[in-house]
């Protein structure tokens, strides 16, 4: 499939699905709505179960037990991408507030419970910190602690999906915003996509604005593919959980045991790809629809986009960035890039 169709769905790092209040819950007073789907919830899955290459946004990855799973992925041997980065914000850490200098407003894309970027206040001095999530109920609990040991540091949370677009409110200052996308969230956009994402932020700040983001490098694709395809099966776990989530919401009848995970660099389009293969031949149902599944046949649940050093900077560039650091660990597996705005 194109890597443009997760496009119009949401930024990676959003672990919870969100509920606008424009959605219109589907069979209202019905027992057929079940945990909360929406017709325009069934609707946008149903599409992408009907394609001719089946998809799914990587967003339904994230129900409390994917969440929890995605937790359990970052602790697996393979799954180099959260230590390496954690490593390198410990050993740069210094540096990286020296260039970012302090007084910025920092505004967390992702924050979830705050702790990546809690991490970085004693050498940061942030003026002002915003937290953005999905899920703003998290957040006021995290922030509320940080207030505690951070008095110094404003502190606002909104609960937002800044992937449908990024309307901050008067509470966020103005000057020196530093946008803080860590995790290689980013590698969930297609190029074009992150690109588009990436000149949102842009154009949420002035001349003197930033972005620190964390960006996974392409590198040995065995070491790829362990990464999404570990020994213990937890990334398979993490995948098929996908299938128990759309029972859930959709009231659909996919049954885990007759799918099987795949997790592979794809070198041509570098990108770690995620599917989800039919081990039969089967007919799955949801509410208002059904698709027949071959055996063979596979769902498309997730894009992680890698990137060289050279590659990325490009993509900055296109965005109205200008590449000021970049900061590494050995073995170049991963990079933290701090990225200056370019004047319009
Ligand atoms: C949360 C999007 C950064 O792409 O590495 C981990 C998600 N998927 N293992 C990634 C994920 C399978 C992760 N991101």
């Amino acid at each position: 499939m194109p890597p443009t169709q997760f496009q119009q769905h949401q930024q990676p790092s959003s672990l919870h699905q969100g509920v606008r209040s424009s959605d219109i819950p589907a069979a209202a007073g019905k027992a057929s709505a079940k945990a909360g789907a929406t017709t325009a919830t069934i609707a946008e899955v149903a599409n992408g179960l009907l394609a001719p290459q089946a998809w799914t946004s990587p967003k339904y990855l994230y129900d409390a037990l994917g969440s929890k799973l995605f937790e359990a992925i970052c602790g697996l041997d393979e799954y180099y991408p959260t230590r390496t980065e954690a490593a390198i914000f410990a050993r740069h850490g210094a540096d990286i507030a020296h260039a970012v200098g302090p007084g910025s407003t920092l505004i967390d894309l992702g924050a979830g419970n705050c702790a990546k970027a809690a991490s970085l206040f004693p050498l940061l001095h942030p003026a002002q910190y915003v937290a953005v999530d999905i899920s703003y109920d998290f957040l006021s609990e995290s922030l509320a602690s940080l207030r505690q040991r951070f008095p110094h540091i404003e502190m606002t949370g909104l609960g937002l999906d800044f992937s449908s677009g990024l309307t901050l409110p008067a509470s966020v200052r103005d000057a020196q915003r530093l946008f803080f996308y860590p995790g290689s969230s980013i590698g969930n956009f297609a190029p074009e996509q992150a690109i588009a994402f990436l000149r949102r932020l842009r154009a949420n700040s002035d001349s003197d604005g930033g972005l620190l983001i964390g960006v996974d490098l392409i590198k040995d694709s065995a070491v790829l593919d362990a990464a999404y395809d570990d020994a213990l099966g937890v990334t398979a776990a993490f995948n098929l959980n996908l299938l128990r989530h759309l029972n859930l919401l959709l009231g659909a009848d996919f049954d885990v045991r007759q799918w099987r995970h795949h997790g592979f660099f794809n070198a041509d389009l570098g990108r770690v790809e995620m599917h989800l293969e039919a081990r039969s031949e089967q007919l799955v149902h949801w509410q208002g629809g059904q698709r027949r599944f071959a055996k063979g046949e596979r769902i498309h649940t997730e894009d992680s986009y890698k990137y060289t050093r050279a590659g990325f900077v490009g993509l900055l560039e296109q965005a109205g960035y200008r590449t000021a650091r970049i900061w590494m660990d050995e073995q170049q597996w991963f990079a933290v890039i701090h990225a200056r705005a370019m004047p319009d």
